[in-house]
C-alpha cells in the first residue's frame, strides 16, 4: 500500500518550513509498525502544487494525507482542489491543528474526503487498514469527520494517547537531509526538532490548544534524545 504524507505547499507568513513536520512523521512510524506492506513518501512544504501532482502521477498512492494549520488552509484547499480535479478517486485525508479545530468548515470549504480530528496515529492506521473499502468502514472509526451524501458526519472523539512511549520515534528516514534551513535564529544544516510532550495543562482563551488537545501528555521524546545521544557517543568512541 502506498501513501503520500504531505505538508501543504508554500511558505506560511513568508517563512520557509524550518523543520520537518513531526506530526506526519509520527503517523508514518506508527502505521509502519502495524502494516507490513507500506510504502511511504513525505512531501515537505517547499514542494509546489505541480510537483505534488507529478509525485501522485509517478507514485500512484492509495491515499494522500495532508497536514496544515489555519494559516496554511487556503493553500491547502487549493492544493486539494487541484488533486481532486486530476485524481477524483484518490482518497484525500486531512489533519492537523486546523482540521481538528474546524472539521466541518474544512470539509465544506475543501474537496477533501475526510478530516482526522486530534491525534492521528491510530486513526490513520485504521483508515489504511480499511482500504480499499474505506467508505463503508468510516462510521466505525472514531475521531473523524466525513462526507455522507450531501451531509457531513462525525464519529465519536478518539481518546488521546495515554502513554506516548507506545508511539515509535518519528520516521526521520523519510526526510531528505539538508532540506531544512532551521528556525530564523539558527541556520545550521541539517536541522530538526524534537517534541517532548503534547498538549498543555492550561486553558488560555485565545489558544487553540484547549480546543485541540486538552490535557498535557508526556514526556516521551526525551527518550529519543537519550537514545540518539547515546548512539552518537557510541559512534564517536
Ligand atoms: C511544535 C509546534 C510548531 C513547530 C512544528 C514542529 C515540527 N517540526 O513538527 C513549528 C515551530 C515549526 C511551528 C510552526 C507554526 N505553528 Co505551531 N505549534 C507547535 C505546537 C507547540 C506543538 C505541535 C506538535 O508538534 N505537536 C505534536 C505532534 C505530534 O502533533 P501534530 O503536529 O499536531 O500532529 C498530530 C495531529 O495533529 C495529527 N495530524 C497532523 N497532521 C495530520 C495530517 C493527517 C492527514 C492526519 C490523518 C493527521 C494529522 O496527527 C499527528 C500525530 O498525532 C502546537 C501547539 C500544541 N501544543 O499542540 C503549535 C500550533 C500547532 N502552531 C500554531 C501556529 C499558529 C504555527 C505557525 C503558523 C506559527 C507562525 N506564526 O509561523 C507555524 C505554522 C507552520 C505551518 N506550516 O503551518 C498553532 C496552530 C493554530 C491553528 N489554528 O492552526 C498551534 C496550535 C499553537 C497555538 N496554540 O495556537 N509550530
Ligand atoms: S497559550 Fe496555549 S499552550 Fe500556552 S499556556 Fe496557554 S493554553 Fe497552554
Amino acid at each position: 500500500m502506498k501513501v503520500i504524507l504531505a505538508d501543504s505547499h508554500g511558505a506560511v507568513f513568508g517563512k520557509p518550513q524550518g523543520t520537518p513536520n513531526l506530526g506526519l512523521l509520527y503517523l508514518a512510524s506508527y502505521a509502519r509498525r502495524r502494516l507490513s506492506d507500506l510504502d511511504l513518501k513525505y512531501l515537505p512544504q517547499r514542494v509546489a502544487i505541480e510537483e505534488h501532482l507529478r509525485e501522485i502521477d509517478a507514485f500512484q498512492p492509495d491515499l494522500y494525507a495532508l497536514s496544515f494549520t489555519s494559516y496554511g488552509m487556503e493553500a491547502a484547499y487549493a492544493l486539494v482542489d487541484q488533486i481532486k480535479r486530476r485524481h477524483p478517486d484518490l482518497p484525500v485525508v486531512v489533519g492537523g491543528a486546523h482540521a481538528s479545530a474546524a472539521p466541518e468548515a474544512t470539509l465544506k470549504r475543501s474537496r477533501a474526503d475526510l478530516c482526522v480530528v486530534g491525534e492521528g496515529e491510530e486513526t490513520l492506521t485504521q483508515l489504511l487498514e480499511a482500504l480499499p473499502r474505506l467508505q463503508a468502514a468510516l462510521p466505525g472509526i472514531p475521531g473523524i469527520a466525513y462526507r455522507d451524501g450531501d451531509g457531513i458526519r462525525r464519529t465519536p472523539a478518539r481518546a488521546m494517547v495515554d502513554d506516548l512511549d507506545t508511539i515509535p520515534f518519528p520516521a526521520r528516514d523519510l526526510v531528505r537531509e539538508g532540506d531544512y534551513v532551521g528556525l530564523s535564529h539558527r541556520r545550521a544544516r541539517p536541522n530538526t526538532e524534537m517534541i517532548v510532550m503534547r498538549g498543555c495543562p492550561f486553558r488560555c482563551v485565545f489558544c487553540a490548544n484547549p480546543v485541540f488537545r486538552g490535557q498535557a501528555q508526556g514526556p516521551s521524546a526525551l527518550l529519543e534524545l537519550d537514545v540518539r545521544h547515546s548512539r552518537a557517543r557510541g559512534r564517536a568512541a
